[in-house]
């Protein structure tokens, strides 16, 4: 089987956003691929965060992995820091990567401006050596990534060629190494439809994320029913009378259709015919309840979950030590081609 990895950082409440674009599709491809699913705790320290907070998030994103479908028989569940092989192969990883490299990524320009010069860790530059670590050291075929990531990936591949480069080929097989490359060069999946959700107070030019703050922007999964209705109902919209997806003009518009869509598994053509003639006043009733229908039996899930601490602990221990078996073949062939004198 072809293998995929994919995390979700432990920065907040997990939102409509992280589970249209990344954790729903993880359902579908624990069936066809052997998958690993972690929580990237290590990348949510690379801006300032609340220690108070960070262990009760990760559990919290652990819990919501499952309640959302995924299937700890078939993929593996794991927290990163739980796997050691991730800091360890960053740093061998870091002495090959340019600095230049790290210095091009935008999402590092971006939030580097936002959080000003003093408060930029350095972890924030060496985010995507880490990244690529996680990836790397699985071996993994496939990677689901957004728009977002998509440099980020491209980075993952030129240090992933660059290692094989230097260390792999013949003078890894002299060194007793099997086959000619260190590193798979991971190709990227890209999802399909509603690869961004918007946020609910401004479609055009903000995704929904966990970080904008005003709670109003985005839908948490473990949000109440009422704070649900209550969202959709202030979010905004337009002064059209019709509904419909793809108009320029109407970003707000086609974000809430999309949404409905990836919600109620509609194709888009049915969700053309149904809504088209609907006001706002009637679609927003419609969402909202597609909304709640979806999320209930998830938030109910969830709650079980968590009233069975050993239940979560067992998962995330098994999946660790899986993971484990697998980063420590691929870690501990590059420190022998690399030189490194071994215990
Ligand atoms: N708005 C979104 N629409 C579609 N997909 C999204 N993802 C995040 N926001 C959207 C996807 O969720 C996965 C995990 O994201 P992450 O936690 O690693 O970081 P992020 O992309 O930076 O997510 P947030 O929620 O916006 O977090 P903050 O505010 O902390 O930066 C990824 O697959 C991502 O594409």
């Amino acid at each position: 089987k072809k293998r995929i990895v994919s995390g979700v950082q432990p920065t907040g409440s997990i939102h409509l956003g992280n589970y249209l674009g990344a954790i729903k599709n993880w359902i579908d491809l624990q069936n066809t691929y052997e998958t690993l699913f972690f929580i990237v705790d290590l990348h949510a320290i690379t801006l300032p965060y609340d220690t108070q907070q960070l262990s009760k998030s990760t559990r919290d994103t652990a819990a919501l992995y499952l309640a959302c479908g995924v299937d700890s028989s078939k993929a593996s569940v794991f927290v990163q820091s739980h796997v050691r092989a991730h800091v360890e192969l960053m740093w061998l990883l870091s002495s090959t990567t340019p600095i230049g490299w790290l210095n091009r990524m935008i999402q590092f320009k971006e939030k580097s401006r936002k959080a000003g010069d003093e408060n930029v860790g350095v972890a924030l530059l060496t985010y995507p050596v880490l990244m690529a670590s996680d990836i790397l050291l699985y071996q993994s075929d496939f990677v689901p990534v957004g728009e977002d990531q998509k440099q980020h990936l491209e980075l993952t591949r030129e240090l992933a060629e660059r290692v094989n480069y230097l260390y792999g080929g013949r003078k890894w097989k002299k060194l007793g190494g099997r086959g000619g490359a260190l590193f798979k060069v991971p190709e990227p999946l890209i999802p399909p439809t509603g690869a961004r959700v918007m946020s609910l107070t401004d479609g055009l030019s903000k995704v929904m994320s966990k970080s904008a703050p005003s709670d109003q922007s985005r839908i948490n999964l473990l949000d109440s029913k009422d704070a649900i209705a209550n969202k959709i109902k202030r979010c905004k919209t337009d002064s059209f009378t019709s509904l419909e997806f793809d108009n320029p003009e109407r970003p707000e518009c086609n974000n809430l259709l999309s949404v409905y869509q990836l919600i109620t598994g509609k194709t888009k053509q049915e969700v053309v015919e149904e809504c088209k003639d609907m006001n706002w006043g009637t679609f927003k009733t419609v969402l909202t309840d597609a909304l709640i229908d979806h999320l209930n039996p998830i938030q109910i899930r969830y709650a079980e979950i968590m009233s069975d601490t050993t239940y979560l602990d067992n998962i995330l221990a098994e999946g660790a030590t899986k993971a484990s078996s697998i980063a420590d073949v691929t870690l501990n062939n590059l420190y022998q081609a690399m030189g490194f004198l071994r215990r």
